[in-house]
């Protein structure tokens, strides 16, 4: 007996498929440039908002059972969940997962307890694990629910909680070790601040980084070889949070020697948070070799909050796919970072949103394998540019050997500059339209 009964496995059936608990384009083993889809496309399921949320919001109780036929916050509850998971990823064909400590055990007054209840669920998770093929793509602790975080974790004035953070850090690294976890997530959902009036902001973002190091050092200590990841979103629930996006990031990073042991873990929505598109924040992550993992869900465009949706945006997800392709894959995978909509709380409603989600990203990797195979948007970006590498004094800028006085005899000598060429946009989006509606 299972606990979603009425739910078959799902089976690719193509795109003329009209049967909601169908794949029309995730096709497991499909060749896409090469390699299979399932691999191209490393899903995972999000234990927090799959197997935990219930529809909850500012003004209303939840909506969708999540009981699992048990009594809600006992051990019994959450194993229950870890059946669900299993059941439910396997019937997907879904390979990884990725969890915060409390998403697995009720978290209970005494941290030595709770730490407790975890070392009995991850028992529980690897019998699964070993039962299946199904594996963890990567842990994190939720330092943002608990009342103690309210003034943040590693940014908290206090350094009692900031030892709170440090523990449950170490213990959610203990998990992701155990349990063999591709990667280790930072999200700084409360590392930032309300009001500057009551904040020491270099202290807070020292302290930040003294916790990273800590981690980065116990969990190089147990055996962790993957990556740590930040996961940048600009604020909610803070006004203003430190990890605003990549670019701020990756700087901080760099700032406080932590560049070689993290990389990104984007999430769509965070991204357009931040006034980016989400292409834009995998660029940037790419192009300083920090492209790690992607919390795949997408936002509203008429709502500037976290909503969390299942991806159903084609044009994004191929944009995504084309810049996940040019930088030759992630080492991480696509977490599905998304729940239902409130109203949409069957059971069935779970796997038709993961179904969306992994079919819109299978169709984003096979319309931008076509428009990398297509050449033409690749082929005008080189010519582009191909003054520096055709021209004597483009060879010049680039190798070095030249400065702002031969720069500047140069411009004289000319008297003015011809117009650099057109950007061709609208052309480009034409190739992009015509591939993705051909
Ligand atoms: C919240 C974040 C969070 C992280 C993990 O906005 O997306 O769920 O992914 O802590
Ligand atoms: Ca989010
Ligand atoms: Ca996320």
């Amino acid at each position: 007996m299972g606990i979603f009964n009425s739910i078959p496995t799902i089976k690719y059936e193509g795109p003329k498929s009209k049967n909601p608990l169908a794949f029309k384009y995730y096709d497991a083993d499909k060749i896409v440039m090469g390699k299979k889809m399932s691999e191209h496309l490393p899903f995972a399921m999000a234990w927090w908002h799959n197997l935990c949320a219930e529809g909850t919001d500012m003004f209303g109780r939840g909506v969708a059972n999540k009981s699992f036929g048990q009594q809600y916050a006992t051990m019994e509850h959450a194993k229950a969940k870890v059946d669900a998971g299993f059941e439910f990823m396997q019937k997907l064909g879904i390979k990884y997962f990725c969890f915060h400590d409390v998403d697995i055990v009720p978290e209970a007054d005494d941290i030595k307890e709770t730490n407790r209840r975890l070392d009995e669920i991850s028992d529980y998770i690897l019998e699964k694990m070993n039962q299946t093929d199904i594996k963890c793509l990567w842990g994190t602790a939720n330092m943002f629910s608990n009342p103690r975080f309210c003034n943040g974790a590693g940014s908290s004035n206090s350094a009692e909680v900031f030892a709170f953070a440090a523990a449950q850090v170490k213990k959610a690294l203990d998990l992701t070790v155990k349990l063999g976890g591709r990667g280790y997530v930072f999200w700084g959902g409360r590392e930032g601040y309300e009001t500057l009036l009551n904040t020491d902001m270099k202290f807070e973002q020292e302290n930040i980084a003294r916790l990273m190091r800590m981690a980065v050092d116990y969990g190089r200590s147990i055996g962790f070889t993957g990556d740590f990841y930040i996961e940048p979103k600009p604020k909610e629930p803070m006004k203003h949070q430190y990890d605003f996006d990549a670019a701020t990031a990756i700087g901080f990073l760099k700032a406080h020697g932590l560049d070689k042991d993290f990389k990104m873990n984007i999430e769509a929505n965070h991204a357009t948070l931040a006034g980016h598109t989400f292409e834009h924040d995998l660029r940037v992550s790419a192009i300083n070799g920090m492209l790690g993992s992607i919390d795949a869900n997408q936002g509203d465009y008429l709502l500037g909050w976290d909503t969390d949706e299942f991806p159903f945006d084609v044009y994004t997800a191929t944009m995504c796919m084309y810049e996940v392709l040019k930088a030759g894959g992630l080492t991480g995978g696509f977490n599905f970072d998304a729940k239902n909509r409130r109203p949409s709380y069957t059971d069935e409603d779970m796997f038709i949103g993961y179904i969306l989600g992994m079919d819109t990203f299978a169709l984003g990797l096979i319309k931008a394998a076509e428009l990398i195979e297509d050449g033409r948007i690749d082929e005008f970006v080189k010519e582009r540019y191909s003054s520096y590498y055709n021209t004597e004094i483009g060879k010049k800028i680039l190798s070095g050997e030249t400065n702002l006085q031969e720069l500047s005899e140069y411009a004289e000598k000319l008297g003015s500059a011809k117009l650099p060429g057109s950007g061709k946009q609208e052309m480009l989006e034409g190739i992009v339209n015509s591939v993705l509606f051909n």
